[in-house]
């Protein structure tokens, strides 16, 4: 067809040549109006011709959105819920913005309910909450709170009831306050193990609905910024020495957690970290710079991916720790490596962009400039193919099976219009953009299950308070409203499709 309408098109260029009329610039009537016509035809057929590919993502691909307890949950002081870091800090005047705190929250609590049906509403498929360890286990160990389990128990049957498959992450940074005055936190093998209880716990009550568990979100984020510079719960900053063991131990309550939700859970329950792996860009691809990337990646996450995954601190990870370097047996290192079903990987930002170079560690590491763009937030520096390279790293240099991306998201300022809608047209470009460089993974076979959004709704975004807005969905604090916004609208369509529109 496409042929035989270009043969047309030149035979009539020809003959036009042929009659001299072209060259001319004349045309006589008839032939303005005959060609007119044709013009308008190759329109129409242009329009046919040029399909553009859809950008699909493999049958069974899960679109989800994701929350944790304490920034939505609010409820801090019903149900016997026992304190947490986070509580204890966010009412710490002068460390959280605003001196915002997560007492109230989205009222997530209350509201389930309404949110679920809000998810089902925008073709949320799979839902990924956290459970606060402290509704549980009040002082962090040892007498369950059963109120706080049925909390759980009504939201998990609420998911399936509303067809949204259940993923429930164990521990996102809200430690039980007991737990930090007793055993000084994660700086205790006694808080690892506590935690790989509670989790063995909650395998027992929940897995005969729900089939993944996430065992702790972002272990890079809550013992850096809690427990190096101070900036999160429960903001104490740590000598390298006492670092380096505190982060062995969040690596070991891992590889503990896994082993008691194997022991407790279901058959077949499946379970897996969510971490944000720092991700290293090729500067151009190239075979060298893609090795360079890779080497990169594995290095920048020597202390927590890396060593889940390989069962070993690189030689320039104890190198750079030297005397500060965490103690630990083989046994342990076991441990932490214990095989798991999944990689759960939180991708916002490139943590760098590198090459190759004839260094000792292979690559050369390139600063930002300066105009660099990013989101609301001065950390997320944009970077699309970050969900490209970050799930293909994975996949190449650890061999994961599944990997989901448990979070992915963006703060845009999200004014509302006269007309009361959210027009945030600048995350609907980010959402496109990055969500087209994890389809070109999955085209290329990299094994991505399923995407999260971070987050179905505006939530207390930690050491920013409110001010900060990821969701989906826009919350006015007052009153508690929930509003779609149009980039909600805008991942309704996608997951319908099961496509990047
Ligand atoms: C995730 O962290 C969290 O899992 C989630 O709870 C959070 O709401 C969401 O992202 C959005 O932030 O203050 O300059 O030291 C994302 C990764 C790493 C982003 C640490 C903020 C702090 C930068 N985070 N980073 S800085």
């Amino acid at each position: 067809m496409k042929n035989k309408k270009i043969n047309e098109q030149s035979d009539r260029r020809d003959f036009m040549k042929k009659a001299g009329l072209t060259a001319m610039g004349l045309s006589a009537a008839p032939f303005i109006f005959s060609s007119f016509n044709n013009d308008k035809k190759a329109i129409a057929n242009n329009a046919g011709v040029l399909k553009p590919e859809k950008l699909s993502f493999p049958n069974g691909f899960l679109w989800g959105t994701a929350t944790a307890s304490y920034q939505v949950e609010g409820a801090a002081n019903e149900d016997g819920r026992g304190k947490t870091v986070w509580d204890t800090f966010s009412h710490t005047p002068g460390k959280v913005l605003n001196n915002d705190t997560g007492d109230v929250a989205c009222d997530f609590y209350h509201k389930y309910k309404e949110d679920i049906q809000l998810m089902k509403s925008l073709n949320v498929q799979s839902y990924r909450f956290s459970i606060a360890w402290s509704r549980i286990f009040p002082d962090g160990a040892k007498t369950p709170n059963q109120k706080g389990i049925d909390f759980y128990n009504r939201l998990v049957d609420e998911l399936l009831a509303k067809g949204i498959k259940p993923f429930a992450t164990l521990f996102h940074w809200d430690l039980p306050q007991a737990l930090e005055d007793k055993n000084k936190g994660w700086l205790s093998l006694d808080t690892s193990k506590a935690f790989a209880d509670y989790a063995g716990f909650m395998a027992e009550k929940l897995s005969d609905r729900v089939n993944h568990f996430f065992t702790l979100n972002e272990m890079w984020t809550f013992v850096e910024l809690g427990y190096g510079i101070g900036i999160h719960a429960p903001g104490l900053t740590l000598a390298p020495a006492a670092l380096n063991q505190l982060r062995h131990n969040v690596v070991l309550a891992h590889g503990l957690s896994v082993q008691a939700i194997r022991a407790k859970g279901k058959t077949g329950t499946k379970v897996g970290v969510a971490e944000n792996v720092k991700v290293a860009i090729p500067f151009y691809e190239s075979p060298e710079n893609i090795k360079a990337a890779e080497a990169a990646t594995r290095e920048l996450n020597a202390g927590y991916m890396t060593v889940i995954m390989e069962g070993k601190y690189t030689d320039a990870f104890l190198k750079k720790a030297g005397a500060n370097a965490p103690k630990f047996t083989p046994e342990e290192l076991k441990i932490i490596s214990t095989p798991t079903d999944f990689c759960g990987i939180n991708i916002y930002n490139p943590e760098c962009y590198v090459q190759a170079a004839s260094n000792d560690m292979g690559y050369e590491i390139f600063p930002f400039a300066k105009s660099h763009p990013s989101s609301t937030s001065p950390w997320e520096k944009l970077g699309p193919e970050t969900l490209y390279w970050g799930a293909r790293h994975v996949n190449k240099l650890w061999n994961a099976k599944e990997i989901y991306i448990t979070e992915n998201g963006y703060s845009s300022t999200d004014e509302l219009a006269p007309d009361n809608r959210i027009y945030d047209t600048d995350r609907i470009m980010f959402m496109r953009s990055y969500l087209s460089q994890l389809q070109r993974a999955t085209r290329e076979g990299v094994p991505v299950k399923g995407y999260f959004y971070w987050s179905l709704i505006d939530n207390f975004e930690w050491a920013v308070g409110y001010g900060t807005r990821f969701g989906l969905v826009h919350m006015d604090y007052k009153t508690l409203k929930r509003t779609p916004k149009l980039s909600a609208e805008y991942f309704k369509a996608m997951a319908k499709e099961n496509a990047v529109l």
